[in-house]
């Protein structure tokens, strides 16, 4: 018997002990050590590390409820989904996520390798750092992971069965409700919009019928298309970096939905940071030179993406029809026209919904927070209504351009 039989929510005190019990990484004489680390909304993170020697282990624990509201009553089984996924794309994308030692189904935990010499992208973003292979290794982790879980790939059989693997109810629906819906209507009561743009956001927003009908359509395009195994909440907080490393963690809302969900929120997630230092940064060469590595970063993500992509496709395409001449062009391009619209939802969702992310609330100053709100809103209008249009790294950024300068 052990007191790990059963399931309950650990303390760190506990979580040495599980270490100790479960997991063959440290030795007898190991002075263990544990904190909880985590900073995200759903789950508990611990880092257990030894004072006699460098070895150290990530263990992380779901909760019954989300960290952020006891509202979302969530299964525990979330956990499995994000070590299978984590196990899954180390295969498809080496190196670019966390080595997954143990998943525990009883304690719903995963013990992870620790990668505390990396940091979290947003707080390097908000504090200026640039990250030169970023969007090199982003773009590959993302065509890597999607488009070779694909029908275009896989023989269908296969992907079906990996489909029914990862049909994620819970998760998926606090995307529909906080990405797809609350931001429009405000439905279940719980955006947080910034006092200053209340009305600009009522008018913007709730007011906007013809802006609703795309949210609709957008929702079920999410809901339906089962186009590969994204990882459904790709945002720079779901990002460790050091120069020359990239991670990405993080993947319980995996399921399978479309690539433009995970492209889209990493064009967003960029321009929150560009937005971040277009409102923080007081000198202005450093101010201009900044948001030139973001603008320039942003348009790599996208072209990078394209051109892997195609390549990828030639090399791995297996289902007959899509190896007909213009149909790699075709399908790309409905990927952008989706990763357009989710950035315009991202962006929309981040600002006025009950999730915010930190480059926007940590702007002090209330005029240049109203303005970088008003930026993002207005270009993820474009991005959501104008979606068809756009395909390159250039069209995403004309849009930001032009927002900014009408603020
Ligand atoms: C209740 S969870 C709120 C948000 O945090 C996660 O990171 C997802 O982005 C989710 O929408
Ligand atoms: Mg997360």
């Amino acid at each position: 018997m052990s007191k790990f039989d059963t399931y309950f929510l650990m303390n760190a005190e506990e979580v040495v002990e599980y270490v100790k019990e479960k997991l063959d990484i440290f030795d007898q004489a190991a002075d263990l050590q544990c904190k909880e680390i985590g900073d995200g909304n759903l789950n508990y993170v611990f880092r257990v590390w030894d004072n006699n020697s460098d070895k150290s282990v990530i263990v992380k624990q779901a909760g019954a409820t989300a960290r952020i509201s006891d509202d979302f009553k969530l299964s525990t089984e979330r956990i499995k989904i994000e070590s299978d996924v984590l196990q899954l794309e180390g295969v498809l994308a080496p190196g670019l996520v966390p080595i997954v030692y143990k998943y525990d189904d009883t304690m719903s935990c995963c013990s992870m390798e620790d990668l505390s010499d990396h940091v979290i992208l947003r707080q390097a973003l908000i504090e200026h750092q640039r990250f030169p292979l970023f969007a090199d290794h982003i773009s590959t982790f993302m065509v890597n992971t999607l488009l070779l879980t694909t029908d275009v790939v896989l023989e269908h059989k296969k992907k079906k069965s990996l489909v029914k693997n990862y049909i994620n109810p819970e998760l998926c629906e606090i995307t529909e409700d906080l990405v797809f819906t609350e931001p429009f209507n405000n439905y279940n009561n719980r955006n947080d919009v910034f006092p200053l743009n209340l009305e600009w956001v009522t008018k913007e927003l709730y007011e906007d019928k013809e802006l609703h009908v795309e949210a609709a359509k957008l929702k079920f395009e999410f809901m339906t298309n089962a186009q590969a195994l994204i990882h459904g909440d790709l945002h720079t907080g779901s990002v460790f970096i050091k120069s020359d490393s990239t991670k990405v963690i993080d993947p319980e809302f995996a399921f399978y939905g479309p690539i433009g969900y995970d492209v889209g929120n990493v064009i967003a997630n960029l321009i929150f940071a560009w937005a971040n230092a277009d409102a923080t940064i007081e000198d202005e060469e450093e101010r201009l030179s900044y948001t030139a590595w973001l603008e320039k970063t942003i348009a790599e993500v996208v072209d990078m993406f394209n051109e892997k992509f195609l390549q990828a496709w030639k090399e791995h395409a297996t289902e007959i029809l899509a190896k007909e001449e213009g149909f790699d062009k075709w399908y790309l391009s409905t990927v952008m026209r989706d990763t357009a619209a989710v950035a315009g939802l991202e962006l929309t969702r981040r600002t006025v919904g009950l999730a915010h992310v930190k480059d926007i609330t940590a702007i002090a100053d209330e005029q240049k927070r109203l303005r970088a709100e008003r930026i993002c809103i207005s270009a993820a209008k474009n991005y959501i209504k104008q979606r068809e249009t756009y395909q390159t790294g250039a069209d995403f950024l004309n849009t930001l351009k032009e927002a900014a300068k009408a603020y």
